[in-house]
């Protein structure tokens, strides 16, 4: 078993999509073991974000993950890491709706910056952005 952190994005949290998001990783047979919304500060955003620091969209990012609360959760399964990643579908959501039309972010996303949801990428990423969401306390 393995657990990954996804968060939704203001821009889909904005649309009503989280109750559809959170359903299709249980429909795919992940369990929740820990959830809550929030907005992040600009400074926790950042942080959240460190390994882009020298990217060009940095500044875009961060300013749209602050821009309205975000929903995060952890979820639990084999092999989380690497099927959340699918489920979710390629960064850009234009891309994703040419080559995974089923994927979350072909469905809720609308570009390569507002793309619905983030998921870990690693078992190194999940290892700094599960604690850095919650804390010991607030996952089952
Ligand atoms: P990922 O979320 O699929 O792992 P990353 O390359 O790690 O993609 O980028 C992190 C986030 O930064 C993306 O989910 C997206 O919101 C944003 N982003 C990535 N590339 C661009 C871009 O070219 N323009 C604007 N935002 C971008
Ligand atoms: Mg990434």
């Amino acid at each position: 078993m393995e657990r990954t952190l996804i968060i939704i994005k203001p821009d889909a949290v904005e649309k009503g999509a989280v109750g559809k998001i959170l359903d299709r990783f249980i429909e795919e047979g992940f369990e929740i073991k820990a959830l809550k919304m929030f907005r992040f500060t600009e400074d926790q955003a950042k942080r959240f974000y460190i390994v882009h620091k020298e990217r060009p969209f940095y500044r875009e990012l961060v300013d749209f993950m602050t821009s309205g609360p975000v929903v995060a959760a952890v979820l639990e399964g084999e092999d989380a890491i690497r099927r959340v990643r699918e489920i979710i579908g390629p960064t850009d959501s234009e891309e994703a709706r040419r080559t995974a039309p089923s994927s979350i972010r072909a469905l809720f996303g609308t570009d390569k910056g507002r793309n619905a949801i983030h998921a870990s990428d690693s078992k190194e990423s999940a290892d700094y952005e599960i604690p850095f969401i919650f804390s010991e306390l607030e996952i089952l």
